[in-house]
């Protein structure tokens, strides 16, 4: 029976925009954080889905229970796909957003706009509580520009989105969450979901 899913994150951004996406699933999301303990994973994988899928195995089997795991990163075209799995330690361990956009921008520093194509990918990860875990994913693509916007979190006030000729950071919740990479993962997860619910009776 599956009446409630862990969601295996310790980014309170996330969280705040996986429980928006998942709002209508008649289950509960449990935040990790909100137990008194919960695993501390070493997110060495070469790829988002590695990382994805080990922090959804972990998790589930830690807590005996379903979770639910986000990984995502930025590729960008001209870094030939970097900083990707790289994006969270990608200005060095521990650092700031602020540090890693700044090192975006200086990489980029001399690079005309047409060439500064990138997309954002999430790989969302789906475990049952022994660890079996599928994986789905959603990408939104766009340019990478100078600092603007205050809303949302990491890399979104400088991931440009030309269809709205705004930031990530210049959009509404709302918007971002109806037209980005996790949205578009996890509307496929919730997909699955459902399908788990219905096949539980519940
Ligand atoms: P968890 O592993 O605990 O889920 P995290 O912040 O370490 O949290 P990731 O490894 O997936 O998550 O994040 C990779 C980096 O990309 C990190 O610097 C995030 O701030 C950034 N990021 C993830 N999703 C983003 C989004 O929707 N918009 C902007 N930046 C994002």
């Amino acid at each position: 029976m599956i009446c409630e899913i862990v969601l295996a994150t310790s980014n309170r951004h996330k969280v705040k925009e996986i429980e928006s996406i998942l709002k209508d699933l008649s289950i509960e999301i449990v935040p990790m954080t909100s137990f008194a303990s919960y695993p501390i994973i070493i997110e060495d994988g070469k790829t988002l889905e590695e990382n994805a899928s080990k922090k959804a195995r972990e998790v589930a089997i830690f807590f005996r229970k379903w979770a639910i795991a986000d990984d995502s990163g930025i590729e960008v075209d001209y870094l030939n796909g970097n900083p990707g799995v790289h994006s969270a330690r990608y200005a060095g361990e521990k650092c700031s957003s602020y540090e890693n956009n700044n090192k975006l921008l200086e990489a980029l520093k001399n690079v005309p706009q047409e060439k500064r194509t990138a997309k954002f990918k999430t790989v969302i990860a789906i475990s049952n509580p022994k660890g079996k875990t599928l994986l789905l994913d959603g990408e939104i693509f766009g340019t990478i520009r100078s600092c603007a916007g205050t809303n949302g979190f990491g890399y979104d006030n400088i991931f440009y989105i030309p269809e709205y000729e705004r930031t990530l950071a210049e959009l509404s919740f709302e918007i971002k969450n109806s037209i980005s990479h996790r949205s578009k993962a996890l509307q496929k997860a919730k997909k699955v979901i459902k399908k788990l619910i219905s096949f539980s009776g519940k």
